[in-house]
């Protein structure tokens, strides 16, 4: 017994270790990536090119980066030239995840992104002041309250089944990774405030988020009628994690049950702007593409 647990100690100080290691090595990584990133990633870059630098792919998501899926989606609904960069290692120079360079200049932040390329290549979805309003709100919402009632669920609940997803990803770096993440993101989300409450509060902010969007989108085809626009990209980007990602968010069963319009909404734009996902998932696991 005493051998037993002296035993199972050392195992469990040497796993800590080990973990601890790994996460200064992990960040030593990212500060070199960072730090190269002083130049172009593209050199020789063709004009009017967007290079979009995203995750890689899992087997059922395009990218479970929310926003890089969000800012895909958007190039291709206004049907601007793009080249996907999917890479976990290449950040841009504020330390993120997506960033584009276009003719020899970096963009970053996703939110700032499209706003400049709207200006860049004069696409504007022509909501009325009103509606850009409305507009503004749910995207605030999703990006900063929304995201992170699910991120606890896959980062913190369920971080094991999460990084099993992430074949792009060494297995040695999987195991860390799911060590790592618990408690990185209870502290993260301590600091941003929702990690403050209990978990069933945590799912039920998000789930008000998601009854929100469904009542706004309601028997539309899209949130503003039949056009697309910037918010369904948005949209588009967060409930996507929710339904494709394989991991059971209560939040998926809280779409299914509750919000049935959203998920055929979800659906919807998958089939028009992504008639190759399951393909682009494909190869991108084959690592053409990585
Ligand atoms: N608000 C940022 C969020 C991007 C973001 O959080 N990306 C994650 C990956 S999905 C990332 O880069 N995380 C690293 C970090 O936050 O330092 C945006 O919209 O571009
Ligand atoms: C972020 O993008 C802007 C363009 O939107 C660019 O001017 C700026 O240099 C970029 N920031 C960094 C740190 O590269
Ligand atoms: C809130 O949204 C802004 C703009 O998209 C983003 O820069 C910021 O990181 C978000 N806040 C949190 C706490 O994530």
């Amino acid at each position: 017994m005493e051998i037993l647990s002296s035993y199972s100690a050392s195992t469990i100080k040497l796993g800590l270790a080990a973990a601890g290691t790994a996460a200064v090595v992990v960040f030593a990584l990212r500060r070199i990536a960072k730090r190269k990133g002083s130049g172009l990633r593209v050199a020789n870059y063709e004009k009017n090119m967007v290079y979009l630098f995203n995750f890689p792919s899992c087997r059922t998501i395009v990218s479970i980066s929310p926003f890089g899926l969000k800012l895909e989606t958007w190039l291709r609904m206004h049907q601007i030239r793009y080249t996907a960069i999917r890479k976990t290692y290449v950040w841009s120079r504020k330390g993120q995840i997506p960033f584009v360079e276009l003719n020899g200049q970096e963009y970053n932040e996703s939110n700032l992104i499209i706003a400049e390329l709207q200006k860049y290549f004069g696409v504007d979805d022509g909501l009325s002041e009103q509606e850009q309003g409305l507009a503004r709100g749910l995207e605030m919402m999703l990006e900063n309250q929304t995201v992170f009632s699910y991120f606890y669920y896959r980062y913190v609940e369920a971080a094991r089944e999460f990084v099993q997803t992430w074949e792009f990803s060494g297995f040695l770096l999987r195991w860390v990774l799911y060590r790592f993440f618990p408690p990185g993101f209870r502290h993260r989300l301590k600091h941003h405030g929702i990690g403050r409450n209990t978990v069933p509060e945590i799912y039920s902010m998000g789930f008000e988020d998601i009854r929100a969007l469904s009542r706004v989108l309601g028997s539309k085809k899209f949130l503003f009628g039949e056009r697309m626009t910037a918010a369904d990209c948005y949209a588009f980007g967060h409930l996507a994690q929710i339904l494709y990602v394989p991991v059971d968010y209560p939040h998926k069963q809280f779409m299914r049950e509750q919000t049935p319009n959203l998920c055929e909404y979800v659906t919807r734009i998958k089939e028009t702007l992504w008639p190759d996902w399951d393909q682009l998932c494909m190869d991108n696991l084959l690592g053409s593409n990585n």
